[in-house]
């Protein structure tokens, strides 16, 4: 909005010409979206403790837990409004794809909203039946994957480490796409079972996708790295930014001893938007990479669970991988801030990859 206001006041002083450049208005959502964490994080955590949305500690899990029994949760509600406020402050609002990554976080927001609070206003544990939440996602998903399609949207996708694969999906773009945003949703929700674990993760993603962002949608600098050119999709840089400087806010009261949980309404909307991210700056296969811990968060889920049937043993003490380093006797912080060094070097290793072809 800001950009729309100010910068046609460039032709009165120039100083307003600084409102057209993306690199300015990313730093001004991230530092936006900080303030906003900050100012808002105390008042929600209070109503969301005042409202007695506590979380409710399941028996079967790792013993530690126990003792975090009415933390309140649901603060991925913060999340969201201290990405989607800065967004459509400093964002061109005239570009559709900040829309779509909008509609992608407040779509995901809303399922696990909604999931959230049949487990603990309704008091139901079971919360929205798995399938009904998959569905949600895979039409929010369809959506986006096919007005991308249907607007022209190039279906290749680009293979890390060599920079002349480009293998062209066709139709087949639009189930992929679904798979890409619906999948990095849930490996973000299966991950977000520590203090930290997820926000830290998604954090260091977002940056590492507000780079892509203002790399695919600069037309000389994708040239040169040889990278594919996404007209108009540098400014999801502002979106990714305000990612940054939400996940900050958000893990100030997150960090251990957690004060609040963001709940499946963070999670789903965060992976979500990671996802989409990974989409439209054409780097989607580099999310297996940047978003390793998710992935390993989930394959591990998807091996124990299939070991469990097939032969009735267990691979790791506990799934997902957080609970068997936990099991193991290791203490939450130092689970944790591995996870976020790993998380670090995976992102250094993909952004590395840009001259590695
Ligand atoms: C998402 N939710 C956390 C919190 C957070 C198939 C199976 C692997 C599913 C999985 C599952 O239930 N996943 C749901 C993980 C939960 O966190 C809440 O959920 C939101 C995110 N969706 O925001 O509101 C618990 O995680 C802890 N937590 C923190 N700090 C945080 O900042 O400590 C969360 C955020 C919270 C809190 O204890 O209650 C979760 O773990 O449920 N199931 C599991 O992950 C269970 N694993 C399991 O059953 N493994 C089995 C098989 C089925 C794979 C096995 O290994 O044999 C574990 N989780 C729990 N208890 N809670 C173990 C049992």
């Amino acid at each position: 909005m800001l950009y729309h206001l100010l910068y046609p006041l460039h032709t009165y002083h120039t100083v307003f010409n600084v409102f057209q450049y993306i690199t300015f208005r990313t730093i001004y959502a991230v530092i936006t979206a900080l303030v906003l964490s900050f100012i808002l994080g105390p008042y929600i955590i209070r109503k969301l403790s005042l409202m007695q949305i506590g979380q409710v500690i399941r028996k079967d899990g790792p013993p530690n837990h126990i003792s975090k029994e009415g933390t309140p949760t649901m603060g991925g509600t913060l999340i969201i409004f201290a990405v989607v406020i800065p967004t459509l402050l400093w964002a061109n609002l005239t570009n559709l794809y900040v829309w779509l990554l909008i509609i992608i976080t407040l779509g995901f927001g809303a399922i696990g909203f909604i999931d959230d609070y049949i487990k603990l206003v309704k008091k139901n544990s079971e919360g929205l039946w798995p399938r009904y939440k998959l569905l949600w996602q895979f039409f929010i998903a369809l959506i986006v994957a096919v007005f991308l399609y249907m607007s022209g949207f190039d279906t290749n996708i680009s293979v890390p480490f060599f920079k002349d694969v480009k293998i062209d999906l066709g139709f087949l773009y639009v189930p992929f796409v679904m798979l890409v945003i619906v999948g990095a949703s849930n490996a973000v929700n299966l991950t977000d079972g520590l203090d930290g674990l997820a926000i830290g993760p998604v954090m260091i993603a977002s940056a590492t996708y507000m780079l892509f962002a203002y790399l695919s949608g600069h037309v000389k600098i994708a040239n040169y790295l040889q990278i594919l050119y996404v007209p108009r999709s540098g400014e999801l840089t502002i979106f990714a930014g305000a990612m940054v400087g939400a996940s900050l806010g958000f893990l100030w009261f997150n960090t251990y001893p957690a004060q609040v949980f963001m709940g499946d309404v963070g999670s789903l909307a965060l992976g979500g938007a990671l996802g989409t991210l990974a989409v439209i700056t054409k780097h989607e296969i580099l999310l297996m990479l940047v978003g390793g811990i998710f992935v390993v968060e989930a394959l591990s889920v998807i091996f124990q669970v299939s070991s469990y049937k097939m032969s009735g043993k267990r691979i790791f003490k506990m799934a997902p991988i957080h609970h068997h380093f936990e099991l193991k006797g290791w203490p939450e912080p130092r689970i944790i801030v591995r996870f976020w060094i790993i998380s670090i070097i995976l992102s250094l290793i993909a952004i590395s990859t840009l001259k590695l072809r």
